[in-house]
């Protein structure tokens, strides 16, 4: 079992900061799960472009109030405390935090990542292992 402690991990190389957002990256690859869980705070009135050319990503709000575009379609969601959306097309997209507070998103990632990335210029991260779709063996 492993059990860690977001407050500790706060203060070590977990923590990876980049313009507009702070992640705590609780769980990685080398712990051999099949995909990483991040804690990531959006800093307040920030606006990310992002897409995941190489993974797929869930996300759930935990804190705070924004919203996301579908770059695809152009649709726009609220996000808020108890809503979760999937990036299961790789989607480019607009994920944007209210000016009022920092949103806190739990995150995973399929596969994960290993511990330092940042956005590259294209938006993606490197991609280090292959996409585990269904149950990892
Ligand atoms: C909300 C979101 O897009 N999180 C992505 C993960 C975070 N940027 C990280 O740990 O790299």
């Amino acid at each position: 079992m492993i059990v860690r402690d977001y407050e500790q991990a706060f203060s070590t190389e977990r923590r990876v900061e980049s313009d507009g957002w702070t992640s705590v990256r609780l769980l990685l690859k080398d712990d051999r799960m099949g995909f990483s869980f991040h804690i990531t705070t959006i800093k307040k009135g920030a606006e990310l472009e992002m897409e995941y050319k190489n993974h797929l990503e869930s996300v759930f709000c935990v804190a705070g109030e924004g919203s996301i575009t579908d770059l695809a379609t152009g649709e726009t969601h609220t996000i808020r405390p108890g809503i979760m959306y999937a990036l299961d097309k790789h989607d480019r997209h607009i994920l944007r935090a209210d000016t009022a507070q920092d949103m806190v998103m739990a995150c995973v990632f399929n596969p994960p990542v290993t511990g330092r990335e940042v956005h590259g210029p294209d938006g993606a991260y490197p991609l280090e292992t292959e996409p585990v779709v269904g149950h990892p063996v």
